[in-house]
């Protein structure tokens, strides 16, 4: 799927502002709301998360469908141009009208969906209405249950009932909702350019690109390669071929370079910015650019004040600068793909990328098998378990549609801490990493990243089935804290299960809660103090095994949560607070990467 792109023969056009708003009070469907204009709206800007817009826990904590309305109107002169619609995401479903007829719905809020407008559209105004719900359960993804609690994390609970209907996520991070990333208009020609695929292999100083141009229509393709400097690098007619690239300039982590890859078709002209790189998995080592890679960095989170998980750009460059300064090379997007704008900016600016679906809470043993009521139902238990492959399925194509042609991208997670060590697991799973597989024509590794309880090698489906292991662990927090020294031995312990089959182990999370201006002389837990002893005896661990490629700490900043007895204000594992301002810790890891090279750690 293109990224719309303003090009000599697409125009473009940003849909964000404010638009009217308004919570739904149950009579949102049966009354019509979307057939005329709402009756005593909010304002409310687009993108963003609505949650914290507005004062009050009933606007917070709303439960359902809300509705999001403008006119639009388009100038006469594109009547001979098709118009599509198109949303960066909506959490987590969407209907969306026009006029009071409805023209589309999305479900799954992390990913971009289109409407076409060409022959719908009347003169003048046009009213648009976006009705989004933030409702999750066993079939959505993320996964989540109803209750009647104002809390709850992953099943470890602690609140009051009143009575009221509320999410109850299955995961670690507050359900933010809305039209949270850009809404556009988009124009081409009739007939069009619809999708892209590159694939590089490097052979001594020059790249092979293997090119492949959906169309609609007949006619002939013309596909031309840029340099940075403007220079054409390579040319090829035909809607599919190889283009050899002479004398590459490779895209490397944090020294990124791009080509600009035009492709016309007919009066359509689309371009495309791409980085040359290789990625695969050779024994336990991963390798960009045939040179084994050594991951620094987090997970993250789409996560600021007060936008929620609205795209917020200043913050992304933000981000990726205090990245820079503390010498890591890397994130993961956890647990959600993370908007298309931060993609490209991490293509530009050299940060490598673990691109995760939405999967985060296909696990329904958490807090003991209690969450939703203490039901103790088993995630794949056929009746009443999890119902959500077949959307997993389409996350998996749409989010590989979406991301494919990325440099940054080297590695698909298929799922946040699911449950991938019980009766059923593999059967879920191994379809998901065949299709993963089967699309991406780059062929990238592939992992879901594995929670501490599943056990080792021997009951996580992963071992079987994922490139690189990728391992949830809080050794010496949830699982032994505040003692690091018998957490220390168990962690040892399990790395030496894992050497035995032989794959590359990454650290995807490891973490400890830590109230910025907390500090003692004794590092007791919550303390600044603490969190870098922590970090300390985990570090010392990886860097005693060779296998161990990575280090992604949990998490890169304080982010908002449900509530919970475990949760101060929301999750405080950040190695930043929330407004990025650095911990202890923020600094001892700016000191241990700076002696970590990105390249040949292990050898
Ligand atoms: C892991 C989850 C992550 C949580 C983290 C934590 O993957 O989403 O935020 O634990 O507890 O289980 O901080």
């Amino acid at each position: 799927m293109l990224y719309p792109v303003l090009t000599p023969s697409r125009l473009l056009s940003d849909l964000s502002g404010v638009w009217d708003f308004k919570l739904d009070d149950g009579t949102g469907f049966s009354d019509e709301w979307f057939k005329r204009p709402l009756k005593a709206p909010m304002t409310m800007p687009v993108p963003a998360s609505y949650n914290d817009l507005k004062e009050g826990l009933d606007f917070r904590d709303h439960y359902g469908w809300v509705f999001y309305q403008r006119q639009i109107s388009l100038p006469e002169f594109l009547k001979s141009q098709r118009i599509v619609l198109r949303f960066g995401a909506v959490t987590h479903e969407a209907k969306v009208y026009l006029n009071g007829s409805l023209i589309c719905e999305h479900k799954g809020g992390f990913l971009p969906f289109e409407a076409e407008l060409t022959n719908i559209l009347k003169e003048g105004d046009n009213l648009l209405t976006v009705a989004v719900n933030n409702i999750i359960d066993y079939t959505t993804l993320p996964v989540g249950g109803k209750s009647n609690m104002l809390s709850g994390i992953a099943g470890i609970g602690g609140g009051n009932e009143n009575g009221k209907p509320q999410n109850n996520p299955n995961f670690d991070f507050f359900n933010y909702c809305g039209i949270t990333r850009p809404v556009k208009i988009y124009t081409t020609p009739k007939r069009y350019i619809k999708d892209i695929s590159l694939t590089a292999q490097v052979k001594g100083k020059d790249a092979k690109l293997s090119y492949h141009i959906e169309t609609e229509g007949e006619g002939k393709c013309l596909v031309e390669i840029f340099d940075r400097d403007s220079r054409l690098a390579a040319r090829a007619e035909g809607q599919e071929g190889i283009l050899t690239i002479r004398d590459v300039t490779l895209w490397q982590p944090l020294k990124a370079y791009l080509y600009n890859v035009r492709v016309t078709f007919g009066e359509d002209v689309y371009t495309l910015p791409y980085g040359v790189r290789t990625v695969r998995v050779e024994g336990t080592r991963f390798l960009i650019n045939e040179k084994p890679f050594y991951f620094k960095g987090y997970g993250k989170h789409e996560d600021t004040f007060p936008g929620g998980r609205g795209i917020n750009l200043p913050m992304n460059t933000k981000d990726i600068s205090i990245m820079k300064w503390q010498k890591a090379n890397s994130f993961r997007t956890s647990h959600y793909p993370y908007s298309e704008e931060m993609m490209r900016l991490c293509d530009e600016e050299g940060i490598v990328v673990i691109d995760e679906t939405t999967a985060v809470g296909v696990n329904l043993e958490f807090g003991g098998g209690a969450n939703f009521n203490g039901q103790k139902i088993k995630t794949f238990d056929k009746e009443h378990g999890v119902k959500t492959q077949e959307h997993h399925k389409e996350v998996i194509r749409d989010l590989i549609a979406r991301d494919k042609n990325h440099a940054c991208v080297v590695m698909w997670s298929i799922a946040n801490e699911p449950d991938s060590y019980s009766e059923g697991a593999y059967e879920y799973f191994a379809p998901l990493y065949e299709l993963a597989r089967s699309l991406d024509p780059q062929k990238r590794p592939c992992t879901l990243v594995s929670v501490q309880m599943g056990g080792g090698p021997e009951t996580d489906c992963s071992s079987k089935l994922s490139d690189v292991i990728c391992l949830n662990r809080y050794y010496g927090w949830y699982f032994g804290g505040p003692d690091l020294e018998e957490p220390e031995k168990a962690l040892r312990r399990e790395l030496d299960a894992w050497r035995k089959i032989g794959k590359p182990v990454v650290f995807t999370e490891y973490g400890a809660d830590t109230v910025m201006g907390l500090h003692d002389t004794t590092p007791v837990m919550y303390t600044e103090e603490f969190q870098v002893e922590y970090y300390k005896m985990n570090n010392r661990v990886f860097d005693a095994y060779d296998f161990v490629v990575g280090e992604q700490a949990w998490n890169f900043a304080d982010f908002a949560t449900s509530q919970s007895l475990l949760r101060v204000q929301g999750n405080k594992k950040g190695l930043f607070t929330r407004d990025r301002k650095p911990k202890l810790a923020a600094h001892y890891f700016k000191e241990r990467w700076s002696h970590i090279p990105d390249f040949d750690y292990k050898k």
